[in-house]
């Protein structure tokens, strides 16, 4: 993934016009579009192409099976025309592997999520964020998943996985980070979702966060 304004764009609506419109209106300051469940779920599979129209996109499915489970998955989303797969760190190396070498072949990206930004994660994930931060560093991912709301952790997840990976960072505005705070801790890619879908300008919302960031990348 190029990175031009740092902004990935969390489509989390449920209504296909809605999701459309909004992509339409942001696509000149996000370098992707992440949609998972709720968007595909509600409006079909083909919305993945739909929207790569607009920019590449980011399937968040959070994949999390055994390998050969993990390379069936992966395989049906980039045939709809994902560029990249996030895939949970948690079940281990050869589920990792699976999809990191399914991903490579057809020149795609796996993200893999390390600790995740909400307080629960503080229950069980926080504890083996580090262990799969170098877990997927080993496997030669494109990048993983750390927490814009404790910038901190990204800092320390930088430091495991070095620069050859990339971090993408959920957490901004509606859970409390802020932009140029986690890109300044080492972030690479912001991913904001209800502060722009929800506002009543998101080409602005979006704007305004590219601008924030600017200096910091
Ligand atoms: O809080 P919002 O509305 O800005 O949305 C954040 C998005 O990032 C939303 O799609 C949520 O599912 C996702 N997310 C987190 O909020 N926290 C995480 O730790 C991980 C994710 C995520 O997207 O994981 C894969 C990138």
């Amino acid at each position: 993934m190029e990175r031009k304004t740092g902004l990935i764009l969390a489509l989390d609506v449920t209504d296909r016009e809605e999701a459309v419109k909004i992509s339409e209106k942001v696509a000149g300051y996000v370098d992707a579009i992440k949609i998972g469940y709720p968007l595909v779920l509600s409006t079909g599979m083909d919305m993945i192409s739909k929207l790569s129209e607009y920019a590449p996109i980011i399937a968040d499915f959070k994949v999390a099976d055994i390998p050969n489970t993990n390379r069936l998955i992966c395989e049906q989303v980039f045939k709809a025309g994902a560029d990249a797969v996030i895939v949970q760190g948690f079940t281990g190396h050869d589920s990792l592997e699976a999809a990191v070498k399914l991903a490579k072949e057809q020149n795609k990206d796996i993200y893999v999520v390390t600790e995740m930004s909400h307080p629960g994660a503080l229950d069980f994930m926080q504890d083996v964020g580090e262990g799969i931060a170098k877990m997927a560093a080993d496997a030669k991912a494109s990048g993983v998943v750390a927490p814009a709301t404790r910038p901190e952790r990204v800092t320390e997840i930088r430091k495991i996985i070095g620069s050859e990976l990339s971090i993408i960072s959920p957490g901004v505005g509606a859970q409390g980070g802020t932009a140029s705070d986690v890109i300044k801790a080492g972030a690479d890619w912001v991913i904001v979702g209800r502060s722009i879908y929800q506002s009543e300008d998101p080409a602005m919302a979006a704007k305004k966060l590219v601008d924030e960031m600017k200096e910091f990348i």
